[in-house]
């Protein structure tokens, strides 16, 4: 049996969302800005698309939803327009993001630094996330940006966003959110949450991979990253991926109809999951389940080395991660476990089990037998593991 338990680094693609895109490889495959009707014969497919992904975060008409290639580049386009627009001038120097986004946000932050940019990397709690007290003390009057996550792709912890967009609000700062780990999992309401901008990526929704976006409050100004064809009135130039645009509206439609069936089915399953898991002696699971989105679990198994654990799982079927699908080849341990502050021997115990609406009752089952025999296997060989009580509860 094969079962797929990494939906958070990637989904299968809705074979709706397939069916959604196929005409424009090989039918109706014109460039949307020529004149003929090659050219305008993906227009109404276009236009549906864009209305279901500014319906499926409820933006409204004076805000943009540019299609970008994926989170990477939205992530990228906000912190380096936002320097462009506020910092490099001298009218704002610092910005403010956590310690646990994804590379794509700390990794620009860290290129920006060696631009003379001030960056705050504010600390978690024991969940994982950050306090909304740190944030306000680390706010000054030349904060530009502030740049947290809606979830953490990790840990799948939701974060304060609401409070946190209320408080930039308030001081004048633009509020930048990773929605990557949110969309599709959770109701992402742009008119609830006052996000300046938000980012997201279509495969992680069971669109395809290599496109995204970037939702822009009030089409607020935001220097682009990409010149070039003023394609998307200007703002994000490029040839229309067009067969990525509709599967990506059709994919967040899908989204939305199957929220319910997130919120109770895929975490009925997910906790029927974790509490096998928590039978075991000696793991712990970051974060409450209520405090995380429906379908995820970071496990730290004591004695367990996570890449052992998951090239054993995968002998036996079972895909799974350490953490981030970006940092999987390193063999460093979990950083968002180190930012937690968890031991040195925890941080490198950590499995990721992400689900998503097609997995089965049957998969969970098979997984929860293979999960424990190979917890088994590992600490039977391992030299490190004893079994004396410790206080590893569920909740770090
Ligand atoms: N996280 C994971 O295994 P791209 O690759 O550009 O489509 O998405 C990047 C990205 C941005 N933000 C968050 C919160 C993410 O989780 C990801 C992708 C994967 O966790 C792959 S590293």
């Amino acid at each position: 049996m094969r079962v797929y338990l990494d939906n958070n680094a990637t989904t299968m693609v809705d074979p709706a969302v397939k069916e959604a895109m196929d005409p424009f490889f090989c039918q109706m495959y014109g460039n949307p800005n020529s004149l003929h009707q090659f050219g305008s014969e993906s227009h109404p497919a276009l236009r549906i698309a864009m209305d279901q992904l500014y319906s499926g975060i409820n933006a409204n008409d004076n805000d943009d939803v540019i299609v970008t290639s994926c989170a990477t580049e939205s992530n990228n386009w906000v912190l380096k327009g936002v320097y462009f627009d506020l910092i490099k001038n001298g009218k704002k120097d610092h910005i403010i993001t956590s310690s646990v986004e994804h590379p794509s946000v700390t990794a620009t932050c860290k290129f920006l630094e060696t631009q003379g940019v001030k960056v705050t990397y504010l600390p978690v709690n024991n969940e994982g996330v950050v306090e909304v007290e740190d944030l306000k003390n680390a706010i000054n009057d030349k904060t530009a940006l502030v740049s947290i996550m809606w979830a953490n792709n990790e840990t799948g912890m939701i974060f304060p966003v609401k409070e946190i967009a209320k408080i930039c609000k308030e001081n004048g700062i633009l509020f930048h959110s990773d929605g990557v780990q949110a969309i599709g999992k959770i109701k992402v309401d742009v008119q609830e949450v006052e996000v300046d901008f938000l980012s997201f990526s279509a495969h992680k929704f069971h669109g395809p991979k290599g496109v995204g976006g970037l939702y822009i409050k009030n089409s607020k100004k935001l220097t682009p990253l990409l010149h070039g064809g003023e394609h998307m009135g200007g703002r994000r130039s490029g040839t229309l991926n067009v067969a990525g645009i509709v599967a990506m509206g059709k994919a967040m439609e899908l989204a939305d109809k199957y929220m319910d069936y997130e919120y109770t089915e895929v975490r009925r399953l997910r906790d029927k999951l974790e509490n096998a898991i928590l039978e075991i002696p000696d793991v712990f699971v970051v974060g409450k389940k209520e405090h995380r989105v429906p379908n995820t679990i970071l496990v730290s198994i004591k004695g367990v080395e996570g890449e052992g654990m998951l090239w054993d799982l995968n002998r036996y079927g079972i895909a799974a991660s350490t953490g981030s699908a970006c940092a999987s080849e390193d063999l460093e341990s979990n950083p968002v476990m180190q930012a937690i502050g968890a031991e040195a021997d925890l941080a490198h115990t950590a499995l990721r089990l992400s689900l998503s609406r097609f997995t089965t009752e049957e998969e969970i089952d098979y997984a929860i037998k293979q999960i424990k025999q190979a917890v088994a296997r590992l600490r039977a060989i391992s030299s490190t593991y004893s079994y004396a009580p410790k206080n590893h509860k569920s909740g770090l």
